[in-house]
């Protein structure tokens, strides 16, 4: 099992020419604002304070990289969906994220965060179409999942399953994965599969001669 022993904040780039020079693997977190972003990358970490929450919510415009165990990066995108930030900076988010994306390669995985008791917003059904129209692995997680009664829970997932039949082409979503900051199985769970995309789509290392 992954252990992480080392998470540091490295960077804020609000331009694709800032990108950290060294390129490791990205683990990238997705989702409007107070969806629980903060909130999952501490505890993942298990630092309470690694990802700084922002008092005014949208104000974050900066793609945040932290490295963790020197060897790859949680990538933190700005939040969207706040109704107070003006059109010209929408716009601005949606290139920088759209070219983000693009860059393909270096990123083995997203986490998609959507509200457990709420129905995904169309920022949210944007993002997931561009994560797929991109080729990006991504898993679904739905936060707060303690606000939800059990048998609801199973129902929300349901929904989504049936979301991805009808609406989306469902090829990079590799899970969906209901995750609360009070109990400790959905972070090894997500764990588990950040794991498998640092290892997998890792450049091989020169073989020593
Ligand atoms: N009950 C509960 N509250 C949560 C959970 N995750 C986040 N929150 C709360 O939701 C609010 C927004 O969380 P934050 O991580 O700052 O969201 P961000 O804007 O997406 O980074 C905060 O008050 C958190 O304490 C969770 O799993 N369960
Ligand atoms: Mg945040």
């Amino acid at each position: 099992m992954l252990k992480i022993t080392s998470a540091e904040f490295l960077q804020g780039v609000a331009d694709l020419r800032q990108l950290p020079k060294n390129e490791l693997r990205e683990i990238v977190f997705i989702g409007r604002s107070n969806v629980g972003k903060s909130s999952l990358l501490n505890k993942l970490c298990n630092k309470k304070n690694l990802a700084r929450s922002s008092g005014t919510p949208g104000k974050t415009r900066e793609i945040n990289y932290y490295i963790i165990n020197n060897e790859f990066y949680f990538v933190d995108l700005p939040g969207y969906g706040y109704a107070k930030v003006p059109e010209q900076m929408r716009a601005g988010w949606k290139k920088l994220i759209e070219e983000f994306l693009q860059r393909g390669e270096p990123i083995g995985l997203a986490m998609q965060l959507i509200d457990a008791r709420q129905e995904p917003t169309p920022l949210d059904l944007m993002m997931m179409d561009w994560l797929e129209y991109y080729e990006v692995p991504y898993l679904l997680v739905l936060t707060k999942a303690d606000k939800l009664p059990f048998s609801k829970l199973g129902k929300t997932i349901e929904n989504f399953k049936e979301l991805f039949h009808s609406q989306l082409n469902e090829g990079c979503c590799h899970g969906i994965v209901p995750f609360s900051i009070m109990k400790a199985d959905g972070r090894l769970d997500l764990l588990k599969m950040v794991q498998e995309h640092i290892v997998d789509r890792r450049p091989t290392k020169k073989k020593a001669v």
